[in-house]
């Protein structure tokens, strides 16, 4: 019987949860990445080795790689892109040398996730990450002051953003703030206005179709390198999956995840299967793209997501919300006894809660909703895989 290979992310060294702790919650194996390389370097065999030895060291694997960031420059085809791809097939065979199996990436230009509240109260007092479309709008139009941002709102959209601002006292707008400006994740900076508007302008003169050539020349330039070496690539949606700042977004439907998987049509070029960034889109019937993509699938984020019809989502527990979590693990059940081999899966983040309240912990990664996010999800599989299968340890 294959099940899913349970997994969390570790965000290196300097991660307030100890590796430790991600054997306690029943993981195998972590997610990490060499957060410390700037985007676009080699990683050496060293480095990967070293990382891999400490991990080991608390008896666990290095399962998936996330991410291996992509350089700006090859998302816009411009400067020295050819250099950073050669980088990263340099990265990707040494990754491969060093025994790692799956990498993650995205191409979400210029900025990774956006929430405008990371630290969003629930009712019952745990913290949850929000997007509310009102305050990132105010924050587009007053705060970041985007060269024509009006033109990508509707009316209503602005009015609302307009009431929105107008209500926000001090403290708030200087939350919302930081938080729609959080740096990449793993990097304590924040970016500054000045920063985003000089990257958001280079995008200027790329549309959606020319950023999905874009990725698409990357793909078929990697995915040989990796098939070659055995690594399967896996591609992260967009989060939100839709248009933001202007920005194109390219991996958001399942029209986009056609497109990626027919660019090279290589097993090695897979998905990283997240239902929280997908499933933030109504239309998207994830149970149905898992069976559609299973082949695909080399990776797993589970999470959900609650939306209103306002385009605000919070992040819900990982068994409720707008996903049925029982399909969806039913699909990858399915796929992983036809695939003969288990999907590595992590719990995709977690509500901040009882002692992790009063730590400081990297948005969204705090222990404990992480813990309680997958131990609910491996109790769901081994239910399913029982009354299913007649799974029977
Ligand atoms: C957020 C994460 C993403 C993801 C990258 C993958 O919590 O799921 O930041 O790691 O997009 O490249």
């Amino acid at each position: 019987m294959y099940l899913m290979e349970q997994t969390m992310r570790w965000y290196g060294p300097k991660d307030p949860v100890p590796l430790s702790h991600i054997r306690q919650a029943g993981c195998t194996g972590v997610v990490t990445a060499l957060h410390h390389i700037p985007p676009g370097e080699v990683w050496s065999t060293e480095e990967i080795s070293a990382r891999k030895k400490l991990i080991e060291k608390s008896g666990l694997s290095w399962t998936v790689v996330e991410s291996l960031p992509v350089h700006e420059d090859i998302k816009r085809r411009s400067g020295n892109y050819r250099q950073f791809i050669e980088n990263y097939k340099a990265s990707l065979r040494n990754l491969a040398a060093c025994g790692i199996k799956v990498v993650t990436y995205n191409f979400m230009p210029v900025l990774d996730w956006l929430r405008t509240d990371v630290d969003y109260t629930l009712p019952d007092g745990s913290k949850a990450l929000y997007f509310e479309k009102a305050a990132f709008v105010a924050f587009d139009l007053f705060m970041l002051k985007r060269p024509n941002a009006e033109a990508d709102y509707t009316d209503d959209e602005i009015k609302k953003a307009t009431d929105r601002y107008a209500r926000m006292n001090d403290e708030e707008k200087k939350r919302l703030f930081n938080n729609a400006l959080l740096g990449l994740p793993g990097s304590d900076e924040n970016f500054t206005p000045q920063q985003v508007l000089a990257a958001l302008d280079k995008y200027r003169s790329i549309d959606a179709r020319q950023l999905k050539e874009n990725l698409f020349f990357f793909l078929r330039e990697i995915a040989p390198v990796a098939e070659d070496t055995g690594i399967k690539l896996a591609i992260h949606p967009d989060d939100p999956p839709y248009s933001v700042l202007g920005l194109p977004r390219i991996v958001s439907t399942d029209h986009d995840l056609q497109e990626i998987v027919n660019a090279a049509p290589r097993a090695a070029n897979g998905l990283c299967f997240c239902t929280g960034s997908l499933g933030v889109r109504p239309e998207n019937d994830l149970p149905g793209m898992i069976r559609k993509y299973g082949e695909r699938i080399h990776f797993l984020h589970l999470r959900n997501t609650l939306r209103d019809n306002e385009g605000n989502f919070v992040e819900a527990n990982h068994l409720d919300g707008n996903t049925n979590m029982a399909e969806v693990v039913r699909e990858i059940l399915i796929i992983m006894q036809k695939r003969k081999q288990s999907i590595p899966m992590r719990p995709d983040h977690g509500h901040q809660m009882l002692d992790d309240l009063n730590k400081k912990t990297y948005p969204g990664y705090s222990a404990i909703g992480r813990l309680k996010g997958l131990a609910e999800l491996r109790g769901l599989e081994r239910g399913l895989a029982t009354s299913l299968f007649g799974y029977n340890p």
